[in-house]
């Protein structure tokens, strides 16, 4: 049974985690900034020197491809994720599982192993969606779930247009979106949650991922003076949104569901100590794994949203941002990850991913699944994101018998 070199992956998280530190040390690679290039021409530096064929499509997605003679005309096996991070991220997100990737096709090259088909490794453009909506962006073009076209005019969240910070950072490429047809697809990524630390134990072999629903609302009310308006005479938009945010975490935390609300960010106009505030806009994230209960709870956002628009005296609008339905992965897949984690002594547990990932996009077009390793006190995104380095390691080595696995 051969191994990962544990060494080259550990320094490499380290490395790639350390590009793209803000003046304040913070980690933030937000996806087509000056700060995702240094990460990505890294990446495919490393794609170079490990012999790779390099492949860039026109969303920026970044594939590094081992063909041999004898499995050139397969569909290959993609391992993927991705190497844009959150602001103030940890390192593992994302990164963990591209350059786990990358080391279990350089493991495999070196092995001397006849594989049936090509490995690929890719990094998906715009997974976190902090600067640009939908999040898993990148993914989701290569699945066919939104035009290239329509993705590249995505306006940021300061104003600029993918598709132009893309070509401005060196990685509008010339593949065409969904130009590399994956026969499966396998992602490998920190938990991000709280269960595997809990129950130590060390593999998750992921059967499903959670429904997730973005908003972006506006509520209008009236500026006025802090000091001479009555209490009765305000349309106050920023007690209107604390209201909504006190709706969702409430309504939220009363059920007895595993559905989850999050309001991230909120921005008031004219933004002044004493003025009322004429203008709330925040993001809501609902996330459930279960599709009627997900519309459940947008419906009662809704609702609210409307009762609350006629007792503030506002107007409230909605914007759509992304909207995923909860995925189910492929269950041969998963029996491939808890086998693999048999053979190797470890115990493994069937769960769900609370986070987006990549391959809920990817199970669009090939079979697909996940494996997660536990995230220390359950955090992520966030800088004291970690993952003990066995732990890591326990996890590129599943990855590895795994796609060794479905490759002879
Ligand atoms: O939003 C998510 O769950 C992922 O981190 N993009
Ligand atoms: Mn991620
Ligand atoms: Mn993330």
């Amino acid at each position: 049974m051969i191994s990962v070199d544990a060494r080259r992956l550990l320094d490499r998280i380290r490395d790639l985690g350390a590009i793209g530190r803000d003046g304040e040390g913070r980690l933030v690679r937000l996806a087509a900034s000056d700060a995702d290039r240094q990460g990505r021409d890294r990446f495919v530096g490393w794609l170079r020197e490990a012999g790779l064929e390099v492949a860039i499509d026109r969303m920026g997605n970044i594939f590094g491809i081992w063909r041999t003679p004898g499995n050139a005309g397969q569909a290959p096996i993609l391992i993927g994720s991705h190497i844009d991070t959150v602001i103030d991220a940890g390192i593992y997100d994302g990164c963990y599982g591209v350059l786990a990737g990358l080391e279990a096709i350089e493991t495999l090259k070196a092995s001397g192993f006849v594989l049936s088909r090509p490995l690929a490794v890719a990094a998906f453009t715009n997974e976190e969606g902090v600067r640009y909506s939908p999040d898993m962006m990148g993914s989701l073009v290569h699945a066919g779930g939104v035009a290239i076209d329509e993705a590249l005019a995505a306006v940021g969240t300061d104003g600029s247009v993918l598709g132009q910070e893309l070509a401005s950072i060196g990685y509008a490429g010339d593949e065409q979106p969904g130009f590399l047809k994956p026969h499966t697809y396998l992602e490998l990524h920190i938990e991000q949650g709280p269960v595997l630390e809990r129950e130590g134990v060390p593999i998750g072999a992921v059967e499903n991922l959670q429904g997730i629903s973005w908003q972006r609302i506006t509520i209008d009310g009236v500026a006025n003076h802090a000091g001479t308006t009555p209490m009765s005479m305000r349309s106050d938009a920023g007690h209107a949104a604390a209201r909504v945010v006190a709706f969702l975490h409430d309504r939220a935390k009363a059920s007895n569901t595993p559905t989850v609300a999050t309001v991230g960010t909120m921005r008031f106009e004219p933004n002044a100590i004493n003025v009322i505030p004429s203008r709330a806009v925040f993001t809501i994230d609902l996330r459930d794994p279960f599709e009627h209960r997900l519309q459940a709870e947008e419906a009662a956002l809704a609702a609210h949203l409307e009762e609350l628009a006629a007792a503030e005296g506002v107007t409230i609008s909605v914007e759509r941002l992304a909207r995923f339905e909860p995925v189910i992965f492929d269950s041969r897949i998963v029996e491939l990850i808890e086998a693999a984690a048999i053979s190797r002594g470890l115990v493994s547990k069937r769960m769900t991913s609370g986070a987006g990932h990549d391959a809920q996009m990817m199970a669009r077009i090939a079979p697909a699944a996940m494996i997660f390793v536990p995230s220390a006190g359950g955090i992520s995104h966030n800088p004291r994101e970690y993952t003990e380095d066995t732990e890591l390691v326990a996890g590129a080595n599943i990855l590895l018998d795994v796609v060794t696995r479905l490759a002879t």
